[in-house]
């Protein structure tokens, strides 16, 4: 399949300033006329400046009607459909084209472009959706203002919706009506919507910061409003955070959010008209988890987000994607910290901040460890849509994180001032970026490029060495990138600038005052010191003990720290860090260094078994009533399997899992009466309370009992939880108690959890995203020889409410149990594979981006043990013998190559 380069980008040869669309929308054909004004791009390259020159606009499953300049029928010869769209000759340097053509929106399946979803029409343009819609210059450096009129059967499509402001509607014969829109803002066309159908809204009206009154609103299905609350709140608290933190008021003077259940991704950020999977709108007490709720949160945040970072501003290429992706995802993490902790509480801000730590170093660490590896700026593609990927969006996150880690909170913000006062309205680049901050700040930041640039994992390799004469204490930091992977190594290019906090604690455990030698007086306890060469040692002055240093706070990098700590020096951190993140991550060490040996003792058939010692600093923990509840919860939790396998030499799930499996056995049993004091003392009686620290609560006694689950003698847990089941008031509780009930099962060998999940089912059968929870606990449930979970998920996929034609509904099956139950998954018979292979060849007939998402659990695979990385050849190699789209050709062919 070709390939695009970064390095072969060319200004457009034609520009399109405005665009007025009519759809005369009907499920089987939908006819689009679309009016243009084209001309000639002054700024483009001289080989496209020749007369008469041939204008190329992209279309794709399109049927053509027809075309004209300036009013005149294109005769033949002029004007050709073909495959990739519409060849027009001799086009002049500026004129009106109208085109008409249609699209077949109740067939497409793939979720991209116009599409039909539970009876209604909704749209999806973002990477290259809008070709599908009309002929276009889909791209983003095309930027054009939209007029748009839907016209439909009023009966069947009472709601005609699409970005910008409403200007006129009305009535049309036949019982048909109309609505036309109007954006004032040019856009991207990836940017374009339209949603039309039987859907209802919830409003609110508020005044934005310079005191200008805005419509918002939440479209759902109809009985769905009494679930919209917590998503127009959302949207509340996003528009006053970006009123404060960043200067960013909303421009429209209509804002809308619609929700549709079949949706290849979370959300869209379409200009005014923000389109979410229901999944990440749709919210009460008795259908959503607060891990929902904060979902929700974070996601409504976000695309409201874009609409300064991504569509005021957007990208000149897909290869900048992360300059509105890396930037968002920044955005929304910090409005989520605050609003979590405010502005202030470190300790309650650090929760959030270890979330976002754990998700990249699951994904993005092994996405940069394999085949897909690629810079924050990527520099080819063959399919654009496989690359919306944790490097992007989080890794790209972590990159823009370190600019404010830099410069402050200041100076970020003067930054991102002076990029907008340059920027605004325009397409631009990762570096349009970096020169802001750069210029903004002071700073020459030349070498910060090579985050953009260069793939895989930086691994900093630290030395100390304590004078005690001298009372000097020297830090040696050497950046590389170990044994990265071939497709990371071909982009390293030099060493690159990391900005590493560091903290140094005395033997009482408070932090010392920090005098780097040269200065004239001690400054803080925490210092941002900035690695930029290969290696070089910082020293310390005044240090009148051997301190233990906090290496990295707060994870100031996106980097894997090597030092040779000791288990006890872990357990002091963890018991005395100030910084809040590292002393979760020093149990995090501890824990991984232990259950990394014990997973080898695993593999050669030795026995299991757990210091005391490391025991009582996980007990410690535990049972520290200065911590919050949420804090202890994320302390409490072992580091997952698929990071602990990631570590390993050759990746071996089962020894991983045996490990793991028996280290939560040997916690639950030893810390037993902890467990059930704790599942006692943090029950929240009485009215449901959605806030962050009742929420706190409820993870806390939700782990406890999680853990009760593994003892030996699970009756305790079985008890607890069949009763938290029947009186749950909320999902969180409901569902923690259901996924109880499974482990016990599988640890006593019983069916003590079938009774729920009759229930579970019977209950929410009519709110299909509790229905995906259905699913997706049982896929990821533990199992045993005589039960192995493909059996249950195979006949799962017989049951009336699975269906492959629904992303969320595939993921919470498939995806489930591919890429979160990784022992059942990758059980040594292949049985795993073979089910991955058959489901990804069928999802690549139907909708092809979420077939390359599935065809990804596969990727790594080259770093398995023997006889598991064969197996995983044969099924990768069969999958490629069948696969047709483009999508799940590059992973395949990417993974084999
Ligand atoms: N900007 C969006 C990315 C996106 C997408 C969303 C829905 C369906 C298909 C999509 N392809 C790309 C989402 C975001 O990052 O905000
Ligand atoms: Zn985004």
């Amino acid at each position: 399949p070709a390939v695009i380069r970064r390095a072969d980008y060319a200004a457009p040869a034609f520009l399109i300033d405005s665009v007025a669309l009519e759809f005369d929308l009907v499920p089987e054909r939908t006819i689009v006329k679309s009016t243009m004004r084209v001309r000639r791009n002054p700024d483009a390259g001289a080989a496209h400046g020749a007369p008469g020159a041939r204008l190329e606009l992209m279309g794709e499953a399109l049927e053509f009607i027809g075309a004209a300049i300036d009013g005149k029928a294109l005769p033949e010869g002029a004007v050709r459909a073909h495959e990739h769209g519409l060849t027009i000759e001799h086009a002049p340097d500026a004129f009106t084209l109208t085109i008409e053509s249609a699209c077949d929106a109740g067939a497409n399946t793939t979720l991209s472009g116009l599409y039909v979803s539970s009876g209604n029409f909704f749209t999806q343009c973002e990477a290259e959706g809008f070709r599908r819609i009309t002929y276009f210059l889909d791209r983003p450096d095309v930027m054009a203002t939209y007029t748009v009129t839907l016209r439909a059967d009023k009966a069947a499509y009472p709601v005609l919706l699409s970005n910008g402001n409403l200007i006129e509607e009305g009535e049309l014969p036949d019982g048909r009506h109309f609505a036309k829109w109007e954006d004032p803002f040019k856009k991207p066309s990836y940017l374009f919507a339209l949603v039309a159908g039987k859907l209802v809204s919830i409003d609110e009206r508020i005044r934005s910061g310079s005191g200008k009154e805005k419509l918002l609103q939440v479209w759902v299905e109809p009985h769905d409003l009494d679930k919209t609350r917590h998503a127009m709140d959302s949207l509340i608290h996003s528009i006053r955070w970006d009123e404060e933190r960043f200067g960013l008021e909303l421009d429209l003077d209509r804002f809308m959010i619609v929700a549709v259940s079949d949706f290849n991704m979370g959300a869209m950020e379409n200009k005014g008209l923000n389109i979410f999977n229901t999944k990440y709108v749709l919210a009460n007490q008795e259908t959503a988890t607060d891990t929902d709720f904060g979902n929700i949160e974070a996601v409504v945040g976000h695309e409201y987000f874009h609409n300064w970072t991504g569509n005021r501003v957007t990208c000149r290429d897909w290869f900048q994607l992360s300059l509105k992706e890396g930037l968002t995802v920044f955005r929304d993490q910090e409005f989520s910290a605050d609003m979590q902790g405010g502005a202030t509480d470190e300790a309650a801000r650090a929760v959030k901040r270890i979330e976002d730590v754990r998700v990249l170093r699951q994904m993005q660490f092994a996405e940069d460890a394999g085949p897909m590896a690629h810079p924050v700026r990527p520099e080819s593609f063959v399919e654009i849509n496989n690359f919306y990927t944790m490097t992007v969006y989080e890794k790209g996150a972590e990159v823009v994180r370190m600019y404010q880690t830099l410069f402050g909170r200041e100076g970020f913000r003067r930054g991102m001032d002076l990029y907008f006062k340059r920027h605004d309205g325009q397409a631009v680049t990762c570096d349009d970026f970096r020169h802001a901050m750069a210029d903004a700040n002071g700073r020459d930041l030349a070498q910060f490029e090579r985050w953009y640039s260069q793939a895989g994992t930086p691994r900093i390799s630290v030395r100390t060495a304590y004078d005690a004469v001298a009372q000097r204490y020297s830090v040696t930091l050497a950046q590389g990138y170990g044994d990265a992977s071939n497709a990371a190594r071909e982009t390293q290019k030099g060493p690159l600038l990391i900005p590493f906090a560091i903290g140094l604690i005395g033997r009482d455990g408070k932090d010392i005052a920090l005098r780097l030698e040269g200065e004239a007086e001690a400054k803080g306890t925490t210092r941002v010191i900035e690695l930029t060469e290969q290696e070089q040692t910082f020293t310390f002055v005044d240090v009148k003990e051997a301190p233990l240093p906090s290496l990295l706070r707060n994870f100031s990098a996106p980097v894997i720290v090597e030092y040779d700590y000791t288990n006890d020096e872990l357990a002091f951190l963890l018991a005395h860090d100030s910084d809040p993140f590292n002393r979760w991550e020093a149990g995090q060490r501890l824990a991984t260094r232990e259950l990394l040996a014990l997973a080898a003792r695993a593999q050669a058939g030795e026995p299991l078994a757990l210091d005391d010692s490391t025991v009582a600093a996980f007990s410690r923990v535990l049972t520290d009533e200065t911590l919050s509840p949420a804090f202890r919860d994320l302390a409490m939790m072992l580091p997952s399997e698929s990071y602990l396998a990631e570590q390993m030499a050759e990746a071996d799930p089962a020894a991983v899992h045996a490990a793991r499996q028996f280290a939560r056995k040997r916690l639950a049993n030893a810390l037993k009466r902890d467990w059930l004091s704790i599942y006692e003392s943090h029950a929240t009686p009485g009215a449901y309370e959605p806030s962050p620290e009742a929420a706190g609560h409820r993870a806390l006694k939700n782990l406890a009992l999680a853990y009760l689950a593994e003892a030996d003698d699970p009756a305790d847990a079985i008890r607890l939880a069949n009763a938290q089941y029947d009186n749950a008031n909320n999902m969180t509780d409901r569902a923690a108690a259901l996924a109880a009930l499974l482990a016990a099962s599988a640890s006593a060998g019983t069916d003590a959890a079938e009774r729920a999940l009759e229930d579970f089912y019977r209950r929410f059968e009519q709110e299909p995203l509790v229905i995906d929870k259905w699913f997706a606990l049982q896929a990821t449930q533990r199992g045993s020889a005589q039960r192995p979970v493909i059996d249950i998920v195979r006949k799962l996929m017989a049951h009336p409410a699975f269906t492959l034609r629904n992303p969320n509904r595939a993921r919470s099956l498939i995806f489930s149990f591919c890429a979160a139950n990784p022992s059942q998954f990758h059980s040594a018979d292949g049985s795993g594979y073979a089910f991955w292979a058959e489901q990804v060849v069928a999802l690549d007939a139907l909708n092809p981006q979420v077939a390359a998402r599935l065809a990804r659990s596969l990727e790594l695979w080259r770093r398995y043990t023997p006889a598991l990385r064969e197996k995983m050849r044969e099924a990768l190699e069969r999958v490629a013998g069948q696969v047709k789209s483009r999508d799940v050709r590059e992973i395949v062919e990417k993974a084999l190559a």
